[in-house]
């Protein structure tokens, strides 16, 4: 049997929060409202060769009562999971009893169970029958503490626990960052040795997915550059004054296709982290800036000075007279000699947007064209947005709800937090992409910017 984990408890203690966060997956219903879980629902966790399930279910409504029914008669300790079982075949039970019906139903199914309580509560006795329930069935359990807003009754809680689970641990749902998620699997091969094998291989296949996920998203970012640096929008029309008066309507054109072409790709990353319900026009995800306004180019990008040290570096080193290999982490911060940024001012004069031009046709005709965007800045521009989005989504715990928080996202900073080393290819790509030369490699280039300069091992 392929392992599953069946998450139980009472109504409204993170249960869907834990199995959203274990799944990396926000499809989860999670809400202040209880009982927003109604029945159970299983998620297929399948990471390269390992797989396993997690199995959201309604919390327990009544079970002192379901307690008294499993009671009614005498049943000795290695009958009591047959009368679990007797419970979900009666079908006045299943009436009576419908969400106890479907959070046992998995349970009886061979998963086994995560007892899931919240720490910011006291305990007290009225848990003592969902968790006597739990021990009929004979199903290996682990219970896990949630401190929803605290961890004040964690003592308790542990002391109440211990009665009845082999294992307990303290799991913040919401909060949980990687480590945890990973150590919580690692207990979780523990729990049950025919399991044991197969759970092991989850912890690597969760550290591969995440370097999986990095790559992929490195791959759009230089997709998306390659795309919006080297876009041209042309139309051929008869005559010249045609050809101009046509240029107001190209240039809505063209940007309108490079805006898209950016939503597309900010839309796969999220595909790609699996944040399916986050609206980015209603939550900070949104770049509230318009991608042509110009005006905060340099906001976004790299600002006036790092764009001069940088054009000079990249200009010199285009004119063979600087070894790139100077270009250290000090770069942008402006250390270099007066000299080198002086030289780089009439690069700086090539600031501009894309170009319009006119063309007479060899055989008659004009055709009006725009694009493609030399302007120096620009990829930085785009890749600062992109990894604006990208920092958000892959930090982000799929059970989290709330707004994100917006912090720095000048990609000079991102780029200053790099060695030398790592710098050194991004200036050189970006430099040749707007000047329209063919780069090689541009997502790997990229990668120290997606994984914050760490090599996966
Ligand atoms: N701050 C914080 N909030 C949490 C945590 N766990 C759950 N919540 C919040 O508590 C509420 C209930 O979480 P759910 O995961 O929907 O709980 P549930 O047990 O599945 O609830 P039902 O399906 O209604 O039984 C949601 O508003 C969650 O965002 C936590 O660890 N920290
Ligand atoms: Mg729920």
């Amino acid at each position: 049997m392929i392992p599953a984990f069946a998450v139980v408890g009472h109504p409204n203690k993170g249960k869907s929060s834990v199995v959203s966060t274990l799944a990396r997956d926000d499809r989860v219903a999670v809400s202040m409202q209880s009982g927003t879980t109604q029945v159970s629902e299983s998620f297929d966790i399948h990471l390269g060769e390992a797989h396993y399930k997690l199995i959201d279910t309604p919390g327990f409504q009544r079970p002192r009562k379901v307690l008294a029914w499993l009671q009614q008669q005498p049943v000795s300790a290695d009958q009591r999971s047959e009368r679990v079982k007797a419970f979900l075949q009666d079908e006045a039970c299943r009436q009576q009893f419908p969400d106890e019906s479907e959070l046992l139903a998995p349970i009886m199914a061979g998963a086994a169970i995560l007892y899931v309580v919240d720490s910011s509560r006291p305990y007290s006795p009225e848990y003592e029958a969902e968790m006597e329930i739990l021990r009929w069935t004979g199903q290996p359990s682990m219970a896990l503490i949630n401190p929803i807003t605290s961890r004040d009754y964690i003592d308790n809680w542990q002391q109440a626990l211990q009665q009845f689970f082999r294992t307990v641990r303290i799991f913040d749902a919401v909060q949980a960052d990687l480590n945890q998620h990973i150590e919580l699997l690692q207990a979780f091969a523990h729990l049950h040795q025919p399991w044991s094998e197969s759970l092991s291989s989850l912890v690597s296949a969760v550290q591969a997915e995440i370097h999986r996920q990095q790559l992929q998203s490195c791959k759009l970012a230089a997709h998306l550059l390659e795309d919006l640096v080297r876009y041209q929008q042309r139309q051929k029309v008869p005559d010249e004054k045609q050809a101009k008066s046509l240029q107001p309507v190209l240039q809505a054109a063209y940007y309108s296709w490079m805006r898209k072409r950016e939503q597309k790709a900010h839309d796969e990353l999220q595909t790609l982290y699996r944040h399916h319900q986050l609206q980015r026009d209603n939550t900070e995800l949104t770049l509230s800036d318009d991608l042509f306004d110009t005006e905060k180019w340099y906001a976004w990008g790299l600002n006036r000075k790092q764009l001069a040290a940088v054009g000079g570096i990249a200009g010199a080193a285009a004119g063979g007279m600087l070894d790139l290999t100077v270009a250290g982490s000090s770069l942008l911060l402006g250390t270099l000699g007066g000299g080198a940024i002086g030289s780089s001012a009439a690069w700086l004069g090539a600031n501009k947007l894309a170009k319009q031009k006119l063309k007479g046709l060899p055989l008659g005709g004009f055709e009006a064209r725009i694009g493609p965007m030399k302007n120096r800045n620009f990829p930085y521009v785009i890749l600062a947005r992109f990894l604006f989005i990208y920092k958000r989504l892959n930090q982000r715990n799929h059970a989290r709800r709330d707004t994100l928080s917006v912090d720095d996202a000048q990609v000079g900073k991102l780029l200053e937090q790099l060695s030398g080393q790592q710098q050194k290819p991004i200036y050189k790509a970006l430099d040749r992409l707007s000047r329209q030369k063919d780069v090689t490699n541009l997502a790997e280039v990229l990668e120290p910017l997606f994984t914050d300069g760490q090599i996966p091992d």
